[in-house]
């Protein structure tokens, strides 16, 4: 009998009216897990969800049925998008088998731990952040059967109130934990293969949900460590292509370089991607990275319109995001800029700005990504919202959704969504509850999201087979 059973609710599942989009991405947030736990002597049973097979993943009862034999502590992760689903799926394990005790964990629930543990009693405990330490102590009290006041990192119930222990402290040598827990995996069943060399962004974008989620402190592992790993996962696993995803990677020149030259030395026959940010960078760096086997490249450009630059606070102009996307596509063979629009303080004006830095862009053979803005809790942005900074209102609007919390139950089309009679019922969760899932609102579609919808779907960012 195992003593815990974690279950990976993130999936990258999109359903479009002539395909489905899925790739299978390591869950390295539950591996880490897995590692320390197992460290510590704990039997874990791993699920990753993104498994499951059958038409369609979204049927509670075929989520209860991967859930089968689970042990008597569940602990789910999840992102924004599908923690909707993953509350609904913990109400019906606990009712079904109501001596569980759920756990949730990753960024979804992070900023409405409170209501979540109000509204449902189904969720028993919510860890906050960083899980490492927390998941350690937690189930050493669980299995103690002590009282869990004592557990810092965590949000739980005590006597039906909801209660916030102390935070954990972030940690700060990520060196020194366990890799990844890759063996308890068929490794050759996924397409993604990330690997995280730092946690964690000092940037303030107010739009941004990963800063808030690690306190705007990054915490970086040493570049030896991260190529060792890489080789790991090249010479155990076969692995020839490898996601840097995490925001801050292009932390400062000199780590970059470093990290070029080790993976140099290392003689892998490896490639790899990363996200980069437009004044980290220059033509050393980008050189050397191209030359050291990166491929992709990925900017969150965000805006063509300095105004809007400043108000997010994203620290660099429109002019030097296209000097750096010019030269980066010189470079790379793909480069991706990442594109929000629908900003409250987005004129129009604005926003033909950004549409004329997008076609640009379009025409090196950059992949442009519009994305739709997403208030989502943990955001600056959001919280300027709640305290009236912008007026008007937030709106649940049944065919638009941000591609930050595609669920995968809708069919997305032309930056439109459908939803169908069956999958109804989760979306009128979502609009009941706008406390927890603000991230899926509007402000003010009509005048703010549909024209400017309309502008990018005639120029082509948006069509049938896209989000
Ligand atoms: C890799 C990645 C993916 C991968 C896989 C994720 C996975 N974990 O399996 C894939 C490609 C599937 C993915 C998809 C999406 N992603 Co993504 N993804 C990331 C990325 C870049 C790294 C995640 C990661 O590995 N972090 C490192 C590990 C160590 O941290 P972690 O996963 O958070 O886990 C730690 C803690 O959270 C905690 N923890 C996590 N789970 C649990 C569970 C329990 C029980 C406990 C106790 C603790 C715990 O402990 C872990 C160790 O400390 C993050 C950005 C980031 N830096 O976090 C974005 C991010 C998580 N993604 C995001 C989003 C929105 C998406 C999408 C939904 C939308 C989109 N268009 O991108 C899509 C899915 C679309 C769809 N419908 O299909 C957002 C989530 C926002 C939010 N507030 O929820 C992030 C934060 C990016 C951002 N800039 O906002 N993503």
């Amino acid at each position: 009998m195992h003593d815990i059973t974690l279950v990976n609710m993130n999936l990258l599942y999109i359903v479009y009216a002539d395909r489905v989009d899925r790739e299978l991405h390591v869950p390295l947030g539950l591996l880490y897990l897995v590692s320390v736990l197992e460290e510590h002597g704990y039997r874990v049973d791993l699920r990753d969800y993104q498994l499951a097979t059958g038409e369609n993943p979204f049927d509670i009862e075929h989520t209860l049925a991967f859930l089968e034999d689970s042990a008597p502590i569940v602990g789910f992760s999840c992102m924004a998008n599908l923690l909707p689903y993953t509350l609904l799926v913990a109400q019906a394990l606990k009712a079904r088998y109501p001596e569980k005790t759920v756990i949730l964990g990753g960024t979804g629930p992070t900023a409405v731990e409170r209501g979540i543990l109000q509204k449902f009693d189904a969720v028993d405990i919510i860890v906050r952040g960083e899980g490492e330490r927390t998941i350690v102590d937690l189930m050493d009290a669980l299995t103690a059967g002590r009282d869990l006041h004592s557990v810092a990192g965590i949000s739980w119930r005590s006597n039906g109130h909801p209660i916030e222990n102390r935070p954990r402290p972030r940690i700060t040598d990520l060196d020194a934990l366990p890799w990844p827990a890759y063996h308890r995996l068929d490794m050759a069943a996924y397409q993604g293969y990330g690997v995280v060399t730092s946690r964690g962004c000092p940037y303030r974008c107010t739009f941004c949900s990963v800063a808030p989620i690690w306190e705007h402190q990054a915490v970086l592992r040493s570049v030896q460590s991260v190529v060792a790993e890489m080789r790991h996962l090249f010479e155990t696993y076969g692995v020839t292509m490898f996601l840097l995803q995490d925001e801050y990677f292009v932390s400062d020149k000199g780590r970059m370089l470093d990290f070029c030259s080790a993976l140099k030395s290392a003689g892998l026959p490896v490639h790899w991607k990363c996200f980069t940010r437009i004044n980290l960078v220059d033509e050393e760096m980008l050189r050397a990275m191209a030359d050291a086997g990166c491929v992709h490249v990925r900017y969150g450009v965000e805006s063509g319109s300095d105004a809007v630059l400043r108000q997010v606070a994203k620290g660099f102009t429109a002019r030097r995001a296209g000097e750096v996307i010019a030269l980066s596509a010189q470079i790379f063979p793909e480069v991706d800029a990442f594109f929000i629009w629908g900003f409250p303080f987005e004129t129009m004006t604005d926003f033909y700005k950004s549409v004329f830095q997008m076609v640009l862009f379009r025409n090196w053979g950059v992949r442009v990504l519009p994305c739709l803005l997403s208030f989502l809790p943990q955001t600056a942005i959001y919280r300027d919202y709640l305290a009236g900074k912008y007026g008007g209102q937030l709106y649940f609007c049944p065919d638009l959704t941000p591609e930050y919390v595609v669920t995968g139950h809708e069919t997305s089309s032309a930056g439109h969504i459908a939803i169908s009679t069956e999958q109804r019922p989760l979306f009128d969760f979502i609009a009941a509850h706008p406390d927890l899932f603000p991230g899926f609102l509007q402000w003010e579609p009509e005048t703010n999201v549909r024209p400017k919808l309309k502008v990018l779907c005639d120029l082509g960012f948006y069509s049938n087979s896209s989000l």
